[in-house]
């Protein structure tokens, strides 16, 4: 764990010039050093760009923490088919507000880290999927993009002589699924945006049928300063398995929302120092890790290190290191009622467990909360969570078990008050205790 005083610990990287005028010009990013990573990456074997972002430690910022160098070395070398890079922008996960942000202000930063991921997978074309409805990024980074090409770091020759490098937008249409990486894939092949079965994955057999990488933003983002600044530099912060600098997104009702810089492995009660704390006279009552598909935890937690092994061992998963705070003003049933409505919208209904289980939760659910439950509604709802956790096609179902079964372990108290007559004459008198 990191005892460092609150000021110190932010680490501001990728975050480091955003509140500048036109932070997201070519211009500025120059000025800050932008594209000198890409020099020095140029200058390596592509393979070796690998092993160095590998031997780095950086991990997948999109959720599942996947070692991204690792991810690249899959890429057959020596194949005659075409290699692509992929990047998820398809930031949707509840609480999650990081790769937006990056973009909008910043966008050169991803598209240096893209360009040094294309040299060293070989690749001449390289994607960004993004969420289609934030039309203000959209706009910011078709503009980077053209800056890019008019500077010659994208087109022809930009990987060397005779070495073109092409760079595509994609905006989505605004389904959660499509930050899947394989669903995202069949969306940017023109299809109807559900998963594939994996293996094989994308790395073997991906867009277009060829080996593809698919990284999240603030994982591609971050390759320029590492190569820039090096390894032992990365390695300086956050802890030897999950190394370097990232983003948490503080949500909910805390006194300063927003993005925090910090190495990992900080925690929430040193996130919630420097951001000001809860709101005045308030305490903390739950918290998720990295948005709603990752299970809930409580004010017990508050020093549980923000990294994939100290979260893992505290029960849940680091996810996309969104932060949603909640106080003791929220009714545990109705935040859990509104996140599988969510998932039970998003259900993509390739698979019985998730898009049937999702559907009767919400009819479970909205029942307790409105006082219609009854006791046995309580082992119900872990019985149909049961049956879409681990059984579902893909992680969506996980995460809509997740909450349930972290509430019902932490808070089922609440959850029996809800089913509970609340007059002891009354029978009828039943439901939210915060109403
Ligand atoms: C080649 C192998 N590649 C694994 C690759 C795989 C993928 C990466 C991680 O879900 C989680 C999910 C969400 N050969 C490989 C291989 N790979 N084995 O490694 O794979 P995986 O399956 O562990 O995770 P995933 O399917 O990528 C991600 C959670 O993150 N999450 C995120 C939600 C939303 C967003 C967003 O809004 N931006 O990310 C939040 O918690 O639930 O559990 O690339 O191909 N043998
Ligand atoms: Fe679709 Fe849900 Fe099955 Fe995933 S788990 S394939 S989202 S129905």
């Amino acid at each position: 764990m990191t005892t460092e005083s609150p000021e110190k610990l932010l680490t501001p990287v990728l975050s480091e010039f955003w509140d500048q005028p036109e932070s997201w010009t070519l211009e500025t990013y120059r000025r800050h050093h932008g594209y000198e990573g890409l020099r020095k990456a140029l200058e390596m074997p592509p393979d070796d760009v690998i092993a160095y972002v590998k031997d780095a430690g950086l991990r997948g910022r999109g959720g599942a923490g996947f070692p991204a160098g690792m991810k690249w070395q899959f890429i057959p070398q020596g194949d005659d088919k075409p290699h692509y890079l992929v990047v998820n922008a398809d930031e949707s996960e509840p609480g999650t507000c990081k790769d937006i942000p990056l973009l909008f202000a910043n966008p050169h930063s991803l598209i240096e880290g893209m360009v040094i991921a294309c040299h060293a997978i070989r690749s001449n074309h390289a994607f960004i999927y993004l969420r289609g409805e934030v039309v203000p990024v959209l706009r910011r980074l078709h503009l980077a993009v053209r800056e890019a090409y008019e500077a010659g770091y994208l087109g022809k020759d930009a990987l060397g002589p005779g070495k073109n490098l092409e760079l595509t937008v994609h905006a989505g249409a605004g389904a959660y699924i499509c930050g899947e990486e394989t669903a995202l894939l069949d969306s940017l092949e023109g299809r109807r945006g559900q998963p594939r079965l994996r293996p094989p994955f994308p790395a073997v057999a991906g867009l277009y049928a060829c080996p593809t990488v698919v990284n999240n933003v603030e994982t591609i983002a971050s390759v320029p300063t590492l190569i820039r600044e090096g390894q032992d530099w990365f390695r300086g912060m956050g802890s030897e398995k999950s190394p370097g600098f990232t983003l948490y997104s503080l949500s909910g009702h805390v006194a300063r929302p927003g993005q925090y810089e910090a190495p990992l492995g900080v925690t929430l009660r040193q996130l919630l120092d420097m951001s000001g704390g809860m709101r005045p006279g308030h305490q903390l009552k739950f918290w998720t890790p990295g948005g709603s598909s990752t299970p809930m935890l409580t004010d017990e937690h508050l020093d549980v290190p923000l990294d994939y092994e100290g979260v893992g061992e505290a029960g849940s998963m680091l996810g996309t290191k969104a932060l949603q705070c909640f106080d003791e003003t929220t009714c545990v049933v109705r935040a859990v009622t509104r996140w599988t409505e969510f998932y039970a919208h998003e259900s993509c209904g390739k698979c019985t467990p998730c898009r049937e289980g999702t559907y009767w939760l919400v009819q479970l659910l909205r029942d307790i909360e409105a006082g219609r439950g009854v006791p046995g509604d309580l082992d119900k709802l872990d019985s149909i969570a049961d049956t879409i956790n681990g059984k579902s096609f893909c992680a969506l179902g996980d995460g809509a078990a997740a909450p349930i079964f972290s509430s019902l372990k932490y808070f089922r108290e609440e959850y029996e008050q809800h089913v509970a007559p609340r007059s002891p004459g009354d029978a009828t008198a039943r439901g939210c205790p915060f109403d």
